[in-house]
């Protein structure tokens, strides 16, 4: 490929932090972030991790997702593509500099050098790993505070612009996503640019017209692991946890956090699901509700809820194998969702789903006094 260079720069990050669904919110914010400080934005593998392996693995940005509808938003380019194809040009092993917002110390304190502030931009995992992947070796540091991220409310864009223009500082390349946790209200909307590569397309909709009944069907998120178990615990010293302004509203406009909403019971769920398909049945009685299909982290529930649902006509099902990218690409399509306000996995879902205007519900919300 014959890439032309951006005059205007690049702006490259590692998702270092969280799985998918952090990563997801992250990559929007840095989106909107390039947008905003007008550089191509360099599309970053998505940072994995197995079981039983030290590091972490990077999965190219487009075994998932379609580059181009990115296009009608902003520019944006592959980081293999730019690695392969412009860095030499554009950002010559001699001129990496890794950014953060004040200095990290490392994990293994450099003996030599002890008191040189530094990013440490590849220390630890996925840090390292991420960079390797191209690599990529930082000759310096550069500390950014106090400029942020958001370009929406200030004219921060401005003084990121006339701080690091494009001609001295072609690449900017941080340490970690230039972005909030969680998405930042008007960068919700940019997910409809987000949309899934042929592969997963293709297999979400062979698996809903294979396996499925004919007809409709309600896809539910049960996030119930034992890491989320724990980080639930979090909800009684919190205003806000992970993913719930998306439910409660960025300053809690719609109410504090409670348990249930992050950890439901057993039963709860299947109240919550029969009354939704009973709801489904009255008020939409020519696109009746066949099936489920159920995405989880752990536990399924398969036998609990075909015992519960079975006398409703209704069959409950799962992807034969784990594959936390179908089982969302699944979601997207399904005629009804529930998901869990707390969980970022559960926001990416509802995004893709409010992008096509299609319903979505969740666990345990509103309250249910309130309802
Ligand atoms: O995506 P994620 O940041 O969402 O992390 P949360 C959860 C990961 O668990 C996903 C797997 O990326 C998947 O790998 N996972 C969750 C699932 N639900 C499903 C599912 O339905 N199907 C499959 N196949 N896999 C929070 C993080 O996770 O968890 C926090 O935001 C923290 O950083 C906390 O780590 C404990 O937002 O749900």
């Amino acid at each position: 490929a014959n890439l032309e260079r951006d005059p205007n720069g690049y702006l490259t990050y590692c998702p270092c932090m969280g799985r998918f669904g952090n990563q997801a919110d992250h990559f929007l914010g840095s989106l909107a972030f390039a947008k905003g400080l007008n550089r191509t934005l360099i599309l970053p593998p998505w940072v994995e991790y197995r079981k039983g392996e030290m590091r972490s693995r990077q999965v190219p940005f487009n075994t998932y997702f379609d580059v181009e509808p990115l296009k009608d938003y902003h520019r944006v380019i592959l980081m293999s593509d730019f690695m392969w194809h412009l860095a030499d040009d554009v950002w010559p092993e001699s001129e990496r500099v890794s950014f953060c917002y004040m200095e990290r110390k490392s994990l293994q304190q450099d003996k030599n050098d002890p008191d040189q502030p530094n990013c440490h931009a590849k220390d630890g995992n996925p840090f390292g790993p991420f960079w390797d992947t191209y690599n990529i070796e930082f000759v310096k540091s550069e500390f950014y505070g106090p400029l942020h991220f958001d370009v929406h409310h200030s004219t921060m864009a401005t003084k990121w612009q006339s701080k690091y223009p494009a001609e001295s500082w072609p690449v900017l390349a941080f340490t970690g996503a230039p972005a909030s946790f969680p998405v930042q209200l008007e960068n919700r909307e940019l997910q409809k640019h987000m949309q899934w590569s042929a592969k997963y397309r293709d297999a979400a909709r062979d698996f809903i017209r294979k396996v499925l009944p004919r007809g409709a069907f309600v896809g539910i998120h049960l996030r119930n692991g034992i890491d989320w178990v724990r980080a639930c615990e979090h909800v009684k010293d919190s205003q806000h946890l992970f993913a719930s302004p998306q439910c409660l509203g960025y300053k809690n406009e719609r109410g504090a956090l409670y348990p249930e909403l992050c950890m439901q019971t057993k039963e709860s769920i299947v109240r919550q699901l029969k009354r939704t398909i009973k709801n489904v049945r009255q008020t939409q009685p020519n696109n009746e509700i066949k099936s489920v299909f159920v995405a989880s982290d752990a536990n399924h529930m398969i036998g609990e809820l075909n015992v519960a649902l079975s006398r409703m006509g209704i069959s409950v099902h799962r992807l034969p194998e784990d594959d936390p990218y179908l089982d969302l690409a699944i979601l997207g399509q399904s005629n009804h969702f529930i998901g869990n306000c707390i969980s970022s996995y559960s926001a990416f879902v509802k995004r893709e789903r409010d992008s096509h205007g299609f319903p979505s519900y969740f666990w345990s919300f509103p309250k249910e006094k309130d309802r």
